[in-house]
């Protein structure tokens, strides 16, 4: 296995796109007759978790764990540090099998921030995209394939990546823009939170502004609405049809937090719910029932159903047993994965799995300040030359560029047997 990953690592970026049509038209014709039998079919189900802890006083630095949701074993399962990264991770993105991963440090480098990027079947990272130095990158959003929306709460902006060329290529500034921070797409708009919060050094304390969503237009990547909500926003996600949900903290004092339901076709606020309390993370199903972590007042899980905007468990109702969680996500099972973490150094942050019954199915044991979580599924196949987690018009060009030769080791020799001709190019084709 490491011979293969050694050779597909000297794959450059040197794709030459004008791909012999013959070749393809070749292809094409042997995929009719050929089936597709060939699919090597392994699948991993994998979460991804970043321990956001960093301290050199205590010899701890932030770093990511993979998690085998397949293996039984719950210790074995785990492999606590994948990579270290070293600064702030602030969010975790999967696409294919990359994680991208932003991060900055504010406390010694200023010239730190960027987005590391993970194969998440080699284990190790293949790439980074450089953010501008002292922008603080904190949420991502798969706009398409090849386009990425990046949060940068300490510049206002909101950064433009090309997938493709690994780097930041447009950035968005709009007079809204106050900490841009929590990031959600839908119907072809991005909608992101301005908490619009300020250190008042002489206070000791933040001051909040006004609080508002900018809509953005992710064809023209221009701001087409502001959206003023209540104080302090900062999640926000979707349902994943009609409505964005946006979280306000209020100002952990006298200001509780809300709810702002947001139709995604008028873009207008369809319902605010008072939280009554401080609430931490929040993820949703695909009944679109809400889970939100509830404040120290009122520890555990409420869940607010959004179709019929009512209450499920309030905060005088909570699952008091996932108390305490940072990240949450649901796999399509409907089971939530909450990332407790621990910030004492003592070691003892958790990945618990909430089943749809809201019974604990499983914790494993994790690092230091588990702190987000996502899910992966890595399906290792031949025919994905780049290893990127699709098979594509780039694994395509790959195995044309090596067309006739033979030899060890060449990419685009997909079914290693030494020679790159007319069977890899279908093995490729087979898939689109
Ligand atoms: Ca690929
Ligand atoms: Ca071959």
């Amino acid at each position: 296995m490491n011979n293969y990953f050694f050779f597909r690592r000297r794959l450059s970026l040197r794709l030459n796109h004008k791909l012999p049509s013959f070749l393809l038209v070749g292809a094409m014709l042997f995929t009719l007759l050929i089936s597709s039998g060939f699919a090597q079919t392994e699948v991993q189900n994998l979460a991804v978790v970043v321990n956001a802890l960093d301290k050199d006083d205590w010899n701890i630095t932030s770093s990511m764990s993979i998690v085998d949701l397949d293996e039984p074993n719950l210790k074995r399962a785990v492999d606590s540090e994948v990579i270290t990264i070293g600064g702030v991770p602030s969010d975790i993105l999967i696409h294919g099998h990359l994680a991208y991963i932003p991060n900055f440090d504010w406390l010694s480098d200023y010239t730190h921030d960027s987005i590391i990027i993970v194969n998440l079947e080699k284990r190790e990272i293949i790439g980074v995209i450089p953010i501008q130095a002292g922008a603080y990158p904190q949420q991502l959003a798969l706009v398409n394939s090849n386009k990425m929306y990046v949060t940068c709460d300490n510049s206002h902006q909101v950064h433009v990546v090309n997938i493709g060329s690994r780097s930041v290529t447009k950035i968005i500034s709009d007079a809204s823009f106050n900490k841009t921070s929590g990031i959600t797409i839908l119907n072809g708009k991005a909608y992101v939170t301005n908490p619009a919060w300020e250190w008042d050094a002489v206070a000791g304390k933040s001051i909040y502004h006004q609080s508002t969503v900018a809509v953005i237009d992710t064809q023209t990547d221009s701001v087409i609405k502001t959206i003023a909500v209540p104080i302090n926003a900062g999640g926000i996600l979707n349902d994943g049809e009609s409505t964005v949900i946006v979280k306000t903290t209020g100002n952990y004092s006298n200001i509780p937090g809300n709810l702002v339901l947001i139709d995604a076709t008028t873009d207008e606020i369809t319902n605010t719910v008072n939280l009554k309390m401080t609430p931490g993370s929040f993820a949703i199903n695909a009944q679109k029932q809400l889970f939100i972590q509830g404040s120290w007042q009122f520890p555990g899980l409420l869940i607010y159903d959004v179709p019929t905007q009512e209450w499920i468990r309030d905060r005088d109702n909570t699952l008091a047993e996932f108390a305490g969680g940072s990240g949450m996500t649901f796999d399509p099972d409907g089971n939530l994965y909450i990332a407790k973490p621990d910030w004492t150094g003592g070691g003892l942050s958790t990945l618990l799995v909430m089943g749809p019954d809201e019974t604990l199915i499983k914790t494993y044991q994790l690092g230091h300040g588990t702190d987000k979580v996502a899910l992966a599924q890595v399906v290792p196949r031949n025919e994905d030359v780049n290893d990127d987690g699709f098979v594509d018009i780039k694994d395509l060009v790959i195995v044309a560029q090596d067309f006739g030769k033979s030899g060890e080791g060449l990419l685009g020799d997909v079914n290693g047997d030494g020679v790159v001709d007319i069977l890899d190019l279908v093995l490729v084709a087979q898939y689109f």
